[in-house]
């Protein structure tokens, strides 16, 4: 009896000394909440991470002169879309799933969508509404009509204003924001570009104007102006709250962080707009100083202005789902362009693939498989169903499954009763805890053995695993490898997207290719001159119009001005064209030059200029008939 109570009573004191020792190990080594790590988004990111995608609408004079980037210089007068309609485009724009709506309140060439107090070279002096319309009102009436957000673009260059350089033009332009941040409702994002500084019509000065780019438009200040008038909007800039991806093709890198630590160029302490390195905008920076995830931005069409010849190389709904899935699957958001034409209306081709694309996007992501699995995890943090794996599949963002502070690497197993067919895997941390995963695995059980389909680093805010092929299984595993805290996963989405996607009707009948090019002979290159090189076509042909490939990925070489002589007898010489390759450094596309009427031509000699100088990376002439 006596040795019973005693055995009784200690095995009680073994298992009341077991409990205290467990309880206070845990408690000592782990808290309830995982840490956040790193760097953390603001309530306005978050926000702009659930949007992913929006458009960027350019509309000026230079749609008029059929640019890319206007001179400054363009007649009031020639802004007249006679069927304007805002509607039409934001509604085209919402028909692809795009949440919102940027407007290009002023482009370069300085002229003012809206009636501004702070230049004459305005929508005021249009014939458009008698001149009485106003651009930006139009466009943020029928965004919140179509609930979608609003937010604009105030290009700090202007090429009209004639003391451009000089504060009395920082003043007037820090005016148009306080307008703009002040008549046109809630922004979500103002908009700053980095090209600024160099010729313009500035006043009929026609002249360069170079600007101090770290110090000119005083940045703190002018950006303290979105945070008083508009403190829920995101500054976009190279190194603003979301941050320039360094392209304009519209993709992050494959791993691509939402943290940035902006870099100045050399000699220089500080990283603006226009004047910092843009080697790791694209992935971002590991660990970076502040969280600035990327913004990829691209234009529908070759270019962000409209342009009648480009009206069979509207991107086809199969690109723009690719797009998707290299920005906002990485992380990132979608800033697709849209160019209203001279009506003042979105171009048929290019409503028609926006309608398609709205589609392929709601029939992939209209039924979530995971809502009939069950899933199970390989460690919960502390045992507590407060971070149990069913918090991957519940409808809220950021409910969430975490690990044991130890526990850096584990899996997750999707069951289905039925075999599922999908090719689509969605993964969401969440970042309210920073971002945590580097890398992890994705397998299907396929005839009893696991198999590898899929892998992915930087998870973040959204990342989209596209698998190379569409599978069917009853069982999905994530394996998580590589993170440098306990991991705070918030969602598993399990989608399919269609197979195959057909191209839209315009994009069968390509517009006419340029002459052939196997029987030309270089007749002329010097090394002095990089930029200049004479071809013989070997015979006449009526050229209507030549192009011009700059090299890939050597952007700081491509020929910012030209010049095309041409010749039928290689010895009498005329020049047919000559102008500006706008935006070519950002936006390397192939460059057409329409010529003014068709020429005889056998010989012609391309001239491509860089800041002046005869200098420039070819990877590609042509020409093309009438
Ligand atoms: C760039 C500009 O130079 C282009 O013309 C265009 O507006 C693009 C969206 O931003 O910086």
């Amino acid at each position: 009896m006596i040795n019973l109570s005693y055995m009784f009573r200690s095995r009680h004191w073994v298992l009341l000394l077991f409990m205290v020792f467990s309880f206070t190990t845990t408690s000592a080594q782990q808290q309830l909440y995982p840490k956040p790590y790193g760097v953390l988004p603001t309530e306005n990111h978050l926000r702009w991470h659930e949007m992913e995608s929006y458009v960027l609408i350019h509309f000026t004079p230079t749609t008029f002169e059929n640019k890319e980037w206007g001179y400054g210089d363009a007649d009031p007068a020639i802004f007249n879309p006679k069927q304007f309609d805002a509607q039409q485009i934001v509604n085209a724009a919402k028909a692809g799933g795009f949440k919102g709506v940027v407007f290009v309140a002023k482009h370069h060439d300085g002229f003012a969508l809206w009636p501004t107090k702070t230049t004459a070279y305005n929508i005021s002096k249009s014939p458009w509404k008698d001149g009485k319309g106003d651009m930006v009102k139009e466009f943020a009436q029928a965004s919140k009509k179509a609930g979608m957000q609003f937010g604009v673009y105030c290009s700090p260059w202007d090429r009209n204003h004639p003391g451009y350089g000089t504060a009395a033009y920082v003043t007037d332009y820090r005016n148009q924001l306080r307008e703009l941040y002040t008549n046109y409702g809630e922004l979500f994002i103002t908009w700053f570009d980095g090209a600024n500084g160099g010729d313009g019509y500035y006043g009929g000065a026609n002249e360069k104007r170079n600007i101090d780019r770290t110090t000119y438009y005083g940045w703190d200040s002018t950006w303290s102006l979105v945070r008083t008038l508009q403190p829920k909007a995101v500054i976009f800039s190279d190194m603003g709250d979301v941050r320039w991806v360094g392209n304009e093709h519209g993709h992050a890198a494959e791993t691509s962080w939402a943290t940035f630590t902006p870099v100045p160029t050399d000699g220089n302490t500080v990283a603006v707009p226009g004047e910092m390195k843009y080697d790791n905008s694209p992935g971002g920076t590991r660990n970076g100083e502040f969280w600035k995830p990327a913004e990829c931005d691209v234009p529908l069409r070759p270019g962000w202005f409209y342009h009648p010849d480009q009206d069979k190389r509207v991107k086809t709904p199969a690109q723009l789902l690719d797009l998707y899935f290299k920005s906002v699957g990485r992380g990132g958001n979608l800033d697709l362009g849209l160019s209203p034409d001279t009506r003042g209306l979105l171009h048929d081709n290019d409503v028609e693939s926006l309608k398609a694309f709205g589609e392929i996007l709601k029939e992939t992501f209209a039924e979530n498989l995971v809502k009939k699995a069950s899933i199970s995890a390989s460690n919960v943090r502390g045992d507590n169903k407060l971070f149990s794996a069913d918090k991957l599949i519940d409808a809220n963002r950021y409910s969430y499954w975490a690990t044991d502070d130890d526990v850096t690497k584990a899996e997750l197993l999707l069951e289905w009763k039925e075999p599922q067919t999908f090719n689509v895997i969605r993964l969401r941390e969440n970042i309210k805890l920073g971002q945590r995963i580097e890398k992890l695995a994705v397998d299907i059980m396929s005839s009893g053995l696991w198999k590898q389909v899929g892998e992915a680093t930087s998870i973040g805010a959204n990342r989209l695993i596209r698998l190379p092929a569409t599978v069917k299984t009853d069982r999905l595993r994530i394996r998580i490898l590589e993170s440098p805290v306990s991991l705070a996963l918030s969602d598993i989405g399990v989608f399919r997207a269609p197979d195959s996607i057909p191209d839209p009707s315009y994009a069968k009948i390509r517009g006419k290719a340029g002459i052939d090019r196997s029987g030309w002979k270089l007749v002329e290159s010097t090394p002095a001159k990089p930029g200049q090189v004479t071809i013989d076509m070997g015979q006449a042909y009526s050229v209507k119009a030549f192009t011009y490939q700059p090299q890939a990925g050597q952007t700081a070489f491509a020929a910012t001005s030209y010049e095309w002589q041409v010749s039928v007898d290689g010895k009498n010489w005329k020049t047919v064209s000559e102008g500006e390759f706008s935006n070519i450094k950002a936006n390397p596309i192939e460059q057409l030059v329409v010529l003014k009427k068709p020429e005889q031509v056998r010989y012609f000699r391309f001239i491509g200029k860089n800041d002046g100088e005869v200098r420039a990376g070819i990877s590609g002439l042509g020409a093309i008939e009438e």
